[in-house]
């Protein structure tokens, strides 16, 4: 049986190889092996799709590969989910966490496992989805007395619909009753500081670690 440090290996070389069988595979490996998710995504399948990143950036490769990549990701991480689901079923809730990518920005991959380690972490999360309205964050917020309010931006076209929601959420009277959480690549503490957000996780790991320093 192939060690940590492989299926790892392997995880994130299927995706630098746009290859989503693989990515399957290597999962499947992981669960078999007991081997954590977690390490998988971050390590295994995060690690690589940022190279990918990288690669788009610099003209290395271009969109069908960055989208062949994402689909890969996402075969792989289907397969861990009902795994993952397990473990954070064990769990008393910590919290009622509401998350969703931002208005205008169909980037998913991050949130979806922020939405995962947080569910592992303990918290109960409503993931309403990707572009999801502003108006259906405070109006979610609101249905299920969310403790967190966390959205997603990938980009810095759609980063300035976070000053949106904080403003709809204090105009709902909701901004004392709820914390919120600023995450995605262009985001920083100092965006978060500079919006009035409550916390900036750099990624899922920070997010659960900082979300549970608040109800702990
Ligand atoms: Co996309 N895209 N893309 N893209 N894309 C980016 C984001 C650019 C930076 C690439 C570039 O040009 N350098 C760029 C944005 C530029 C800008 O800022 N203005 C860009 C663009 C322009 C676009 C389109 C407009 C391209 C086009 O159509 N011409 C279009 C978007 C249309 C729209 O949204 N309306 C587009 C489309 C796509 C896809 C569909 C091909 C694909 C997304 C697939 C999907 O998500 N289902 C995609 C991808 C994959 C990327 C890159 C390459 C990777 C993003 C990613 O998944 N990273 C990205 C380049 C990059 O970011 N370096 C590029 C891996 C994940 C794991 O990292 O940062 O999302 P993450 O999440 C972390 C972290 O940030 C944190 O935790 C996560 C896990 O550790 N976190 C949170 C995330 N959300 C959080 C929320 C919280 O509350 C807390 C923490």
């Amino acid at each position: 049986m192939a060690s940590r440090d492989e299926i790892i290996e392997k995880a994130k070389n299927s995706i630098l190889e746009y290859d989503a069988k693989e990515a399957e595979n290597a999962a499947r490996e992981s669960i078999a092996g007991g081997v954590s998710p977690l390490d998988v995504i971050e390590k295994g399948f995060t690690a690589a799709m940022n190279i990918v990143g990288e690669q788009f950036e610099t003209g290395e490769v271009f969109l069908p590969h960055v989208l062949a990549a994402a689909e890969a990701m996402n075969a792989g991480i289907a397969v861990l989910k009902p795994e993952m689901g397990r473990l954070s079923a064990k769990m008393e809730s910590k919290g009622k966490v509401l998350i969703g990518t931002i208005e205008g920005d169909i980037h998913s991959i991050g949130k979806d496992i922020v939405a995962s380690m947080l569910g592992i972490g303990g918290f109960e999360v409503i993931d309403l989805g990707k572009d999801v309205a502003i108006t259906k964050f405070v109006e979610e917020a609101k249905a299920h007395k969310a403790d967190v309010v966390a959205s997603s931006a990938l980009m810095t076209t759609t980063m300035i619909c976070q000053i949106t929601l904080e403003n709809q959420l204090k105009e709902a009277g909701m901004r004392d009753k709820v914390k919120t959480m600023v995450g995605g690549a262009p985001c920083t503490q100092a965006w978060a500081d500079q919006i009035g957000a409550d916390i900036y996780a750099e990624n899922a790991n920070d997010a659960v670690v900082k979300l549970k320093a608040l109800v702990e």
